[in-house]
């Protein structure tokens, strides 16, 4: 698959994004994820794909749109087939109070190339590409972030790990706190920060605990493009998220490596900042223009490619992807 579908797929998530950062601060999150939801879902009729959503806005029944197992993009006979991971709007707690970090994005790969993860928790520990290799979810933090810091030739203490600010994360806080690394606390967004551990200039680390088992699938793409490294652990609650696990080939407590999570030649990423963090500016409307800053990524040739983009307001409003209640109380 010479074409990369990244550049094209970063059209869904600028649409997610300029959606959604529209509500931004309304304390609403259903609102801004539905945004999101619409705007992306829209946006993929324009994508000369054959896709599959295999990560979504959850099971056929409780969601209407984006839900696994849809069939997405223009479906033309010449168009890859592929599987798609997704979340329009990364972050909902983020947008709705305005704070860092939310993101829209969208994972893709050849058929079959990424775990079907059930809608559960998953434990993760996410590190750039200076710590692959060192990382072992089978071992403690402590060991862990031994070893991270001996293969980047530095002291523990130098370390930052990032850590949802959850108080079933307590112990892991306490004996990160122990090491003498340093820690960053964040309220949301785990995904944008397994992606900031593959930018030195984040000043982040290290990726540790336990949130969304779908977003670590999409975060281990993400990492993959980047040759950083991820393993995560299913932590299923009922019969039928075991279920789901065994049918994958997996079990309660297997640690899946970053090639369980995905896997293939050719993994497309695109991400872009709904509100601004570590490594995007969030979505800004200026007189005639919407701006955004995306990420789009390409595992076989490893490139890395950050992307501004203006889109005429006008356009925007002509096509509906700015929340319609929104322009009218505007303008
Ligand atoms: C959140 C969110 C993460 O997982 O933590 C969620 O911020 C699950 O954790 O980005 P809670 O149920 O404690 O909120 C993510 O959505 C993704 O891993």
């Amino acid at each position: 698959m010479d074409r990369n579908i990244g550049l094209e797929a970063v059209r869904l998530t600028e649409a997610a994004a300029m959606a959604s950062a529209r509500v931004m601060g309304r304390g609403d999150e259903k609102l801004a994820d539905q945004a999101a939801v619409d705007a992306m879902r829209k946006a993929f009729n324009d994508l000369h794909i054959r896709g599959t959503i295999v990560i979504g806005e959850g099971e056929r029944d409780e969601a209407p749109m984006l839900f696994i197992g849809e069939k997405v993009g223009r479906g033309g006979a010449e168009d890859p087939e592929v599987d798609i991971a997704l979340d329009p709007l990364e972050g909902t707690t983020i947008t709705a109070i305005g704070g860092p970090n939310a993101l829209s994005v969208i994972a893709m790969a050849e058929k079959g190339n990424l775990l079907n993860a059930p809608d559960t928790y998953m434990d993760k520990i996410a590190v750039g590409p200076s710590a692959k290799g060192a990382i072992d979810l089978n071992k403690g933090p402590s060991q862990n972030l031994r070893a991270i810091a001996d293969r980047k030739g530095v002291y523990v203490d130098d370390l930052t790990v990032i850590i949802l600010n959850r108080p079933r994360h307590e112990k892991l806080i306490a004996e990160v706190r122990g090491t003498g690394a340093r820690i960053k606390l964040i309220g949301d967004g785990d995904v944008s920060a397994a992606i900031a551990t593959c930018f030195p200039e984040t000043g982040v680390d290290v990726l540790m605990g336990i949130g969304g088992a779908p977003e670590g699938v999409i975060a281990a793409a993400a990492v993959r493009c980047m040759g950083g490294d991820m393993q995560g652990r299913l932590l299923l609650r009922n019969e039928e998220e075991r279920a789901i696990a065994t049918s994958e080939g997996y079990m309660d407590g297997t640690v899946l490596g970053l090639d369980d999570l995905c896997s293939g030649q050719n993994i497309f990423f695109a991400a872009t900042g709904i509100t601004t963090g570590e490594l995007l500016q969030g979505v800004r409307y200026e007189e005639h223009y919407a701006f955004t800053d995306s990420m789009v990524l390409r595992s076989a040739s490893g490139t890395m490619r950050f992307v501004n983009a203006y889109h005429p307001m006008t356009k925007l409003r002509a096509k509906g992807l700015l929340p319609e209640q929104v322009v009218l109380s505007v303008r």
